[in-house]
């Protein structure tokens, strides 16, 4: 009796420990070695416990890899940009995941972590570099931004720490939310719209405070309200749906942890960075910014604020993406009535 009640629970020992063994040898051993491609593992922790291992890895022009995302603590969730479109998803603790990628030319790319994992969640980012097999030691250069370096150039201090808004709005636009379908109601009712303000290019750089003084010079006798209105509509109208899409994609998984699924600043992580997260629902707040600079601070981050640098995540259009997004946080959504 003895010796069969040892013997069952030798069997079921090889069994419990066997199975784990079995897949651990076809994950790690026969699969690796039956792979037509290279298979890099990389272990993803919490960035208080090394984040990404490894957390830079070095591919060829032309070389197709199989990447190997497995969570060793918490969830995480993996996506690669800038510009690959590639997003696993959420990762559970023990769950493994891959992509199987390859990159047409030399360049920089960044996998990094779209689950609010830890305070130190936005650390979570390691590097491809992905080198011309040919020059294997030239570090391929980061591309120059030109939105940037023309902010440098006018000699605004991308850096600087905010202006608080209370300090800064006009205390008649903080009382009333513009709102840009009425603004759409207002312009088409025949409101004198400047040229500037038409121009996507001006808007760019100007803020809708200087858009609103043009616009009053040339309709003195039309209400504030309705001035208003006809902003939000003019800052939100040129945002193409599926930009627009992409934007509120690429905000909700990396930016309303801090900012607020709505853009109040009050997301569940606002409490940990070292200033408080910008409100973009905050029209007062808004009325005083320009758009290159949200992209530059978006792209930049902003130094000990607590607001991270997003420059190797996304390509400029994707940052215009989640810069017009910002502004339908401000303004609602612009009307769809046109067709063509
Ligand atoms: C870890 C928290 C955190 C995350 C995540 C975060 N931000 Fe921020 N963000 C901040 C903080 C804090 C500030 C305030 C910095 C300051 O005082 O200028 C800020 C400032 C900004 C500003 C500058 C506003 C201005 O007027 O100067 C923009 C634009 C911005 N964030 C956009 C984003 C976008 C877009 C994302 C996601 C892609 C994002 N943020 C993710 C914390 C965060
Ligand atoms: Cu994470």
């Amino acid at each position: 009796m003895k010796q069969r009640e040892l013997l069952a629970l030798f069997a079921l020992g090889l069994i419990l420990l066997g199975l784990p063994l079995a897949v651990l040898g076809y994950q790690y051993w026969l699969r690796p070695a039956l792979s037509p491609n290279r298979i890099i593992d990389i272990a993803a922790r919490v960035p208080e416990q090394a984040g990404f291992a490894p957390d830079a890895i070095r591919v060829a022009v032309g070389e197709t890899v199989t990447l190997r995302f497995a969570s060793m603590d918490v969830t995480h969730g993996v996506a690669i940009g800038p510009g690959l479109g590639v997003d696993l998803g959420p990762i559970d603790p023990g769950q493994v995941k891959e992509i199987t990628l390859s990159f047409d030319h030399p360049g920089i790319y960044t996998y990094y972590c779209t689950t609010w994992c830890s305070p130190d969640h936005w650390r979570m980012r390691g590097t491809i570099q992905v080198s011309d097999p040919a020059n294997p030691d030239v570090v391929p250069a980061a591309q120059p931004d030109r939105v940037i370096e023309a902010l440098i150039a006018e000699g605004i201090d991308i850096d600087a720490a905010h202006t608080p808004p209370a300090e800064h709005a006009d205390i008649s636009i903080l009382a009333f939310q513009p709102s840009a379908q009425r603004g759409e109601l207002v312009i088409a009712g025949g409101l004198d719209v400047p040229a500037e303000l038409r121009d996507p290019v001006w808007r760019q750089s100007h803020t809708p405070a200087q858009a609103l003084e043009l616009l009053t010079g040339q309709n003195p006798a039309t209400s504030e309200r309705d001035r208003l209105d006809a902003i939000a509509y003019l800052w939100t109208q040129d945002t193409a749906d599926e930009a627009l899409a992409t934007g509120k994609r690429f905000y909700n998984q990396n930016c309303a942890a801090c900012h607020g699924q709505s853009g109040g600043g009050d997301g569940p992580a606002a409490a940990t960075t070292a200033e408080e997260p910008v409100a973009f629902s905050d029209p007062g707040y808004m009325f005083e910014r320009r758009s290159d600079v949200l992209y530059a601070k978006i792209r930049r981050g902003g130094m000990g604020t607590g607001m991270p640098n997003f420059g190797t995540l996304f390509t400029p259009e994707e940052t215009w993406a989640l810069v017009r997004y910002l502004w339908t946080l401000t303004f609602g959504t612009p009307p769809r009535t046109h067709t063509g």
